[in-house]
């Protein structure tokens, strides 16, 4: 079937370059709109494919699709997770977002940001999501709120977190997914079904003669490992995946030892993406829809380790190359000739800019976008592309702090100080590095010293950039609130993905935290509390601003519950308090129900 998949790609490249001419006036005079698909893979990195010269994974379908992919070669994302889907959603630095952090409430978006998927929808697109949003998991931050009429998601930041639905913890096969915001236990793996219903999504848009939007963001190949296909993973154990049948020649060597059993795992999530990706192009293609759909394909941060990255430095979570370059191919043979490419330095925010001018949707409303369309360096379009300093700056914490963990960059330097994802601050002043890529592309010859002047002016750009965005808003790093007891969302579940974290490890089973919340409407709220602790609480404490509810008494299930009514709307912080013997810990979810009346159902 890898050849099929490859054909289709293929083929289809030999018809772009007869008609793209022909297409090109078309779009012009905004006839024929595209559909448009973004696919983004997670933790993958910017070596895991055939053609960036990966010598063993098998990625023969984006392999092919590269081939026939117009590419922007420069092109960066966040070092982590939700910071790079919030740029990529909105045109936008995230830091303007809410969104600064991928867990402990800090993913959370506001909802007042417009989403790609709005824009579109707005100009008559449908619209659906089939993977990972990790923007936020409850009303009025989830997909199907910004803009996305169909959405098939799990929640928080992947599977296998502590926003598992309870009985589907860990499943990447037979996951319980989140079908327009309703719970359904699925058969499959969670790639594949995610593909599966983005083609049979796209399959009714057609029907309709609606153009579509699909984001296709998975979570593979991301972590935990324990679930993976079974066949692929049988395969790479049996290569040799050690560190030295990767090319080093040039840059950064790997270390000696790496854990082959994870990467044979990783390698296996990423071919049955590939697989999935030629499934794709099948289907397009069956739709007579592959020529006018620009489809995108990226990964969100540097991979899940240390291991092959063409020779960059670092890895997820790291703001030198490795950490925050990923390919960027465009594929769409209606308008992009195949090979095209372009070097100049563009970033995650460009992308919805360059699809709603793709889309012929010049001016929409909503709040400034960061970043713009870079479609005039692939079509051919009379355009001026003016230099501009590009900002990546992703930590841990509450609040952003000045010169921490950042990157910026322009065509020619790269200013870093890379003091460390994890930590909240770093102590001293900052220890710069600042590097000529159009000469050392691969970071090797740290040049500050001899550059003072380029330090100093890019070092200007950046405080301009960290005060604009800290200014974004009154308030501007405050999470986002969880709006309960809404018509859009009942019951509402609350997980430690989405509280602010107050005590013991984040996600430890003695941490607590709360839940930034708006009760909307005055009634009953019947909260039931889910904990994974084997040993009982004594006493259950919940407070809500100044108010506080003791008393919970044990459901049928054996859970704790309480019902409190709530004569006004009101919001606060939200928080449980188990007491146990020794400790008080918090919950592992809320469940929260409401209704209006007394009346019991
Ligand atoms: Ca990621
Ligand atoms: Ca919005």
């Amino acid at each position: 079937m890898h050849a099929f998949r490859c054909h289709t790609f293929f083929r289809l490249g030999l018809f772009l370059i007869l008609f793209a001419t022909t297409y090109s006036s078309v779009i012009v005079q905004g006839v024929s709109r595209p559909n448009v698909i973004v696919m983004i893979t997670d933790d993958q990195g910017y070596g895991d494919f055939g053609f960036q010269g990966n010598p063993i994974l098998r990625t023969p379908n984006l392999d092919a699709m590269a081939r026939q992919s117009a590419q922007m070669t420069q092109y960066y994302v966040s070092p982590v997770c939700a910071p790079t889907r919030a740029c990529l959603m909105t045109g936008r630095y995230n830091y303007r977002t809410r969104c600064i952090d991928t867990y402990i409430g800090r993913a959370m978006m506001d909802p007042e940001e417009r989403t790609l998927a709005e824009y579109l929808f707005d100009a008559g697109y449908a619209t659906g999501i089939f993977g990972k949003w990790h923007l936020g998991d409850n009303y009025p931050l989830r997909a199907m709120d910004q803009g996305f009429e169909e959405s098939l998601v799990l929640r928080g930041g992947g599977i296998g977190q502590p926003s598992d639905p309870l009985g589907a913890e860990g499943k990447y096969t037979d996951p319980t997914l989140f079908h327009n915001g309703t719970p359904l236990s699925m058969k499959g793996y969670c790639t594949d079904l995610y593909f599966d219903h983005a083609l049979r999504f796209m399959q009714q848009a057609k029907a309709r003669n609606r153009p579509f939007f699909v984001y296709l963001p998975t979570n593979a190949p991301h972590g935990p490992f324990h679930d993976v296909p079974q066949a692929e993973y049988d395969f790479y154990r049996s290569q040799n995946l050690a560190n030295d049948q990767f090319p080093q020649k040039h840059g950064h060597p790997l270390p000696e030892n790496a854990d082959l059993d994870k990467r044979a795992r990783i390698f296996a999530m990423i071919d049955n993406i590939d697989q999935n990706v030629g499934k794709l192009a099948g289907g397009l293609e069956e739709l007579g829809a592959l020529e006018n759909t620009l489809i995108l394909f990226m990964v969100d941060n540097g991979p899940n380790g240390r291991r092959y990255v063409a020779g960059m430095q670092g890895i997820k979570s790291h703001v030198h190359e490795g950490g925050i370059r990923s390919p960027l191919l465009l594929h769409w043979p209606a308008h992009l000739k195949a090979g095209i490419s372009s070097d100049k330095v563009v970033a995650h925010i460009d992308v919805t800019p360059t699809i709603l001018d793709a889309c012929g949707i010049r001016f929409p409303e909503g709040p400034k976008m960061d970043g713009r369309s870079f479609l005039p360096l692939l079509d051919g379009r009379p355009s001026v592309w003016l230099d501009r300093t590009l900002f990546i700056q992703s930590h841990r914490g509450d609040v952003p702090v000045r010169y921490h963990h950042f990157a910026a960059r322009n065509q020619r330097w790269k200013l870093l100080h890379a003091s460390g994802f994890g930590k909240e601050g770093f102590q001293g002043a900052p220890r710069l590095e600042l590097y000529d890529m159009q000469l050392d592309p691969l970071e090797t010859r740290e040049v500050s010293r001899f550059f003072p002047e380029v330090v100093k002016e890019m070092t200007a750009a950046y405080d301009r950039w960290f005060d604009d965005v800290a200014a974004t808003r009154p308030n501007n790093y405050a999470p986002p609130k969880i709006v309960i007891g809404s018509m859009e969302e009942n019951p509402t579940w609350l997980t430690r993905q989405d509280w602010r974290h107050l005590q013991g490890k984040p996600w430890g089973a003695n941490s607590n935290g709360h839940w930034s919340v708006r009760l909307t409407r005055p009634g009953f709220y019947r909260v039931i509390v889910h904990t994974k602790e084997a040993r009982k609480a004594t006493a259950v404490r919940m407070t809500l601003g100044d108010a506080s509810w003791d008393d919970f008494q044990p459901n049928q299930a054996g859970q704790l519950e309480k019902e409190i009514q709530v004569a006004l709307p009101t919001e606060g912080e939200l928080q449980v308090e188990l007491q146990l013997e020794d400790e008080n810990v918090g919950p592992h979810q809320l469940e929260i129900h409401y209704r209006p009346s007394s009346k019991k159902p």
